[in-house]
């Protein structure tokens, strides 16, 4: 696709520039919104949009807006930085590269909300980006922008960056809330939702970075132009972070309803060296492992299709895995993974992926019996639908999927022989 919608800056060099940003209709969707449009307006936009949620979940973003009750103040917005789902990299090029456009998405949804404060959690390994955001903030400020009653209404409104420690778990939505309190980062019991009851048990939206990207866009053109892109039930594009096995690994934007076929082969290059491609995970490591014929390779990606596979989208990190992975590895590294992020709150998690990890690190190393498969299989399944938070559930995803699709792999590694008698 030769058209961005998020990934502007590749189109427009310098965009990640105050004075180019403004050329290219920068802050006339924010202008517009500020002095035009009723809050509940925006929300309507959004919601006619078909805009949803590209942190993983896919909820309608002007739905989500909508449920803030209007009795209780204040308001808050939150967008959520702390990028670090495995093999999810496209936060960073939005907000490196065209950063005033995710900006005045935070704007435009702080207005439609009315929240005069807005913050953005930034995971800690990106201090680079915080301090980049932080003088972008400084610059919109300056030129009035930001700051009190903006455009000569009685809006005002003050960002923030806030920088994560390092835990993953500080992406969940409620984990990321606690941190932003000043307490430790772990998830908190929902419902209540964050709607309802967010930071400092406030009514609060929490957006993905890219979610936000979107909004400016659809103000300005409107949510019957957005619906030109994607399919009906996921309109726009995605950015596809595109890793593992493949031949021109990056960040891909395109429309939602693009085939694998088409994300793998003609964008990515394929699988290097003419090996053959044998499953894809589509969320990174929270993902179930799809494997991969001709049969499949013409799905569309979008929020709907992969249900199939008993998958989902997720955020699109998109890892190719070719014959030359042996899926009782990858297992053990995506378990690994999830044991040390597991923050420790919920028994389920804490006790299922250390002895997930335990298992599937002797499995994989080749010491393990092909009875501890099968218990390593039953861990992982009592697990689901236990755990407080969505990290205990997807941390049984590839454990479960890859039992049950490469049982192959997994018996050309156990030990023959009983290793404990
Ligand atoms: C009010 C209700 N609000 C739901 C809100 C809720 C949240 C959103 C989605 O994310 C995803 C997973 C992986 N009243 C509501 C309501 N909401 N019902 O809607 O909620 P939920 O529970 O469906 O998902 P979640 O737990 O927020 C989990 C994806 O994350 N994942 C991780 C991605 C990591 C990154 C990254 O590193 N950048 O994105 C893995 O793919 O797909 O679906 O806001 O409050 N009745």
């Amino acid at each position: 696709m030769s058209e961005y919608l998020i990934l502007r800056h590749r189109a427009i060099p310098g965009l990640e520039r105050l004075p180019v940003y403004l050329e290219h209709q920068g802050f006339a969707a924010f202008k517009k919104a500020v002095t035009e449009l009723q809050p509940a307006q925006i929300i309507q936009m959004v919601k006619d949009s078909g805009l949803r949620g590209r942190g993983g979940a896919g909820f309608p973003t002007g739905l989500k807006w909508s449920f803030l009750p209007n009795d209780l103040w204040p308001h808050y917005v939150v967008a959520n930085a702390d990028e670090s789902e495995p093999g999810t990299f496209k936060d960073r090029e939005i907000m490196e590269s065209n950063p005033f456009q995710f900006l005045e998405g935070l704007m435009i949804a702080s207005y439609a909300v009315q929240a005069r404060v807005a913050y953005i959690y930034i995971r800690g390994e990106y201090w680079h980006i915080a301090k980049w955001l932080d003088q972008k903030i400084a610059e919109l400020e300056q030129a009035g922008l930001l700051g009190e009653n903006l455009f000569g209404t009685d809006y005002s409104l003050r960002l923030y960056t806030h920088l994560g420690a390092g835990a993953y778990i500080c992406g969940e939505e409620t984990a990321l809330l606690e941190s932003l309190e000043g307490k430790i980062g772990q998830p908190r019991l929902r419902p209540p939702f964050p709607a309802t009851a967010g930071l400092y048990n406030r009514p609060t939206v929490v957006n993905n970075v890219e979610t936000l990207a979107n909004v400016p866009l659809i103000v300005l053109h409107g949510p019957a132009w957005y619906h030109n892109y994607g399919t009906d039930k996921s309109p726009g594009t995605k950015v596809f972070s595109l890793s593992g096995c493949v031949n021109r690994p990056g960040n891909y934007e395109l429309p939602f309803g693009v085939t694998f076929r088409e994300l793998i082969f003609e964008h990515g290059g394929g699988v290097p060296e003419g090996r053959t491609l044998k499953a894809v995970m589509t969320a990174g490591a929270s993902s179930v492992l799809i494997p991969m014929d001709e049969s499949v390779l013409d799905t569309p990606m979008d929020y709907e299709s992969l249900n199939k596979f008993g998958g989902s989208l997720g955020s699109a990190s998109v890892i190719v895995l070719d014959d030359s992975v042996n899926m009782a590895w990858l297992t053990y590294k995506t378990v690994n993974f999830f044991k040390h992020e597991s923050c420790g709150k919920c028994t389920p998690c804490r006790e299922g992926t250390y002895w997930m990890n335990r298992l599937a690190e002797r499995i994989a190393r080749g010491q393990g019996e092909a009875r501890e498969v099968e218990l390593l299989y039953q861990v992982a399944r009592q697990m689901q639908g236990k755990c407080l938070c969505a990290l205990g559930e997807f941390s049984t995803l590839a454990v479960v999927s890859s039992i049950d699709r490469f049982r192959a792999d997994y018996e050309a590694v156990v030990t023959k022989e009983p290793v404990y008698g």
